[in-house]
């Protein structure tokens, strides 16, 4: 994959842009990357809260030949691929929280958006991630909940070292994912997997699964134990409870 950097002071979503530039054939592995973003999102409509200076906000744009049903598999990579990041950087062990946000020491530090295109010709992926990287506050709602890698890790490590070490483990691990297959791949998710053995409160299209989580099945599901069985649950937000 050959990576070309478009860097932009601001803009209202990398992920926006990558998709107008994927539009008009640009080649994988194509990058996008902003020091602010005006509506950074999140999925399901949520916003990702995106300052100027200390997060590192980018968008890989992918022509996998992949089916479209196993698209979500590319989030499963991007995830290996930040959490590897963050570990370089940080000196520390991401965890990741299924299906794909990244802890550190229980906050999280990085989320990943991906949206996918079926483009008359192939498929078009655009991988959006987000990371928290020198930051030292947030706004209210996410006081609580979120962190940054130098916060975590006391190491003043700056957003271009971030992206530099981001963009080369997404090669690295999209390249061996396409080459080796999903089960490599998510062998590695599970070795940052931080639900595992949790007692969790799955919210999944209005039911509310609570019970222990055990783990991904091999289509990327999560698995809970529940008083009445295992229960499979192929999208939702975890709530990890103590
Ligand atoms: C995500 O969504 O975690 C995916 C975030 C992806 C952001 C990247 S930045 C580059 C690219 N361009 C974009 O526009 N997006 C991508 P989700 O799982 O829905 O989590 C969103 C929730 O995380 C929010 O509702 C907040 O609770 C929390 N949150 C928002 N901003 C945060 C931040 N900077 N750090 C930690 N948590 C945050």
């Amino acid at each position: 994959m050959n990576i070309i950097v478009h860097r932009l002071t601001s803009v209202s979503s990398t992920n926006d842009a990558a998709l107008r530039m994927a539009a008009d054939d640009v080649p994988e592995g194509t990058v996008v990357v902003a020091r602010e973003q005006t509506s950074g999102r999140g999925r399901l409509g949520r916003a990702w809260a995106s300052p100027p200076g200390d997060g590192l906000y980018l968008s890989i744009i992918l022509r996998p030949s992949i089916a479209f049903d196993c698209v979500w598999q590319i989030a499963f990579v991007a995830a290996v691929a930040a959490a590897k990041a963050v570990r370089r950087v940080s000196g520390l062990i991401p965890g990741i929280k299924w299906p794909n946000d990244l802890l550190l020491n229980g906050r999280k530090v990085g989320g990943i958006l991906v949206e996918a295109r079926p483009d008359a010709e192939a498929l078009v992926v655009v991988v959006g991630i987000g990371l928290n990287v020198g930051n030292t506050a947030f706004p209210p709602e996410i006081a609580e909940t979120a962190t940054s890698i130098t916060l975590e890790s006391g190491r003043p490590v700056s957003v271009e070292q971030a992206e530099d070490v981001l963009v080369a483990s997404f090669e690295k691990v999209y390249s061996a994912y396409l080459r080796e297959g999903f089960g490599l791949l998510l062998a590695e998710w599970r070795e940052f997997d931080c639900t595992a053995g949790r007692q969790v409160s799955v919210v999944s299209g209005g039911a509310d699964v609570k019970g222990t989580a055990e783990g991904v099945d091999d289509s990327g599901s999560l698995l809970v134990r529940t008083v009445d069985g295992v229960v499979s649950v192929s999208a939702g937000e975890v709530v990890m409870r103590e």
